[in-house]
């Protein structure tokens, strides 16, 4: 019996060391202490003994199994290390390697160019101030002295979402709520979104930018309204850069005009850029007509004042030689990266 113990504890020993998995290990256990086990046989094969020899035997079986469960239970650890070790070889993190460089984003040309002329209109004392693109017919029309019948007022160009509320066509109703609630002296900008029922093509969009201005106070004339947008052309586009007023109309402004800037390109001699003619159109702007002046309750003999308007989209075409509106809406990170 003796023997046969030392041979069980010899064997599990060597099969033991060779085992490599979890379940090597574990066939070996039910081998030797499972049910059907070994150890468990000869235990059961016990009570032919003598009392005396039960006894000696009983303790040297016990002991044998001590071992084995111990020897069992450092192999099971033994492999979990094993197990762990490989998996963190797997996911090791090496904290000394250098970083990925994260993609850096870029301002979308719109933007750098609404913040230029922002800044330059800022630095000539001009606040911003903004308002909401659903607007109502009274600030977008009544208001600005457009006729019951002005063509702009059309359904066919004009976004309406009941009859008194439509999309903003312009950014001057912003400037309507501004003479609504502050008093002159205003010398304010309004850049934004717009939205005009037009068919997209290379120079058209339904969704676009402007930038307006208005100036009301006491003695406010045509000089000031064209010495602001000359020192403004000037910034812009460079100190050599002319301007010259044409005679327009607008509703809300009386007498009114367009500017054109001498052709930044060519310099005036005529190119690509100006269509030869050596003018390139960036403005309209006039003297605010009393009428809109009335609106903010002002004693039209007192005050007076000049309002302007730009698209930001046309500004941004002609600086950057963009060819067509849609590619500034069609997120694109090739064409944004380019202004970087
Ligand atoms: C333009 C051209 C001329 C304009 C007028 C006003 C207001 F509210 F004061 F009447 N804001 N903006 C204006 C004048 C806009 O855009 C081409």
């Amino acid at each position: 019996m003796q023997d046969q113990l030392n041979r069980i504890l010899e064997e599990a020993k060597s099969q033991l060391e060779k085992a490599t998995d979890k379940g090597q290990a574990e066939e070996l256990r039910i081998r030797l202490l499972g049910k059907k086990g070994e150890l468990t046989q000869l235990l059961k094969g016990m009570g032919k003994l003598s009392p005396e020899e039960r006894k000696s035997t009983g303790q040297l079986v016990n002991s044998v199994k001590g071992q084995i469960e111990t020897m069992l239970e450092d192999k099971f650890e033994e492999i979990r290390e094993k197990a762990k070790e490989a998996q963190f070889k797997v996911e090791r993190i090496d904290v000394t390697e250098p970083g990925r460089r994260p993609k850096l984003g870029a301002k979308h040309p719109l933007t750098v160019t609404m913040e230029e002329i922002s800044k330059v209109f800022m630095s000539m004392g001009f606040s911003i101030v903004e308002g909401p693109e659903v607007e109502t017919v009274f600030n977008n029309f009544d208001a600005l002295n457009a006729s019951p019948d002005h063509p702009a007022r059309d359904m066919t160009d004009t976004f309406y979402i009941t009859e008194d509320v439509l999309l903003r066509t312009q950014t001057s109703p912003v400037q309507v709520r501004t003479l609504l609630k502050q008093k002159p002296p205003i010398k304010v900008i309004s850049p934004g979104r717009c939205f005009r029922c037009d068919t997209p093509d290379a120079t058209h969009s339904p969704m676009f930018h402007q930038i307006e201005g208005l100036v009301v106070d006491e003695g406010i004339t045509m000089a000031d309204l064209k010495g602001t947008l000359d020192t403004f052309a000037k910034q812009l586009f460079g100190p050599d850069t002319k301007t010259k007023f044409r005679p327009h109309h607008f509703p809300f402004t009386e007498p009114s005009a367009e500017v054109d800037v001498s052709c930044f390109k060519c310099g005036g001699k005529g190119c690509r850029v100006c269509k030869g003619s050596g003018w390139i159109e960036i403005l309209g702007c006039g003297m605010v007509h009393p009428n809109v002046l009335k609106v903010g309750g002002l004693d039209t003999e007192k005050y007076t004042g000049f309002a302007f308007g730009l698209g930001v989209e046309r500004v941004a075409m002609l600086k950057y030689g963009v060819d067509d509106i849609r590619l500034f809406y069609e997120n694109d990170m090739r064409f944004i990266e380019q202004f970087k």
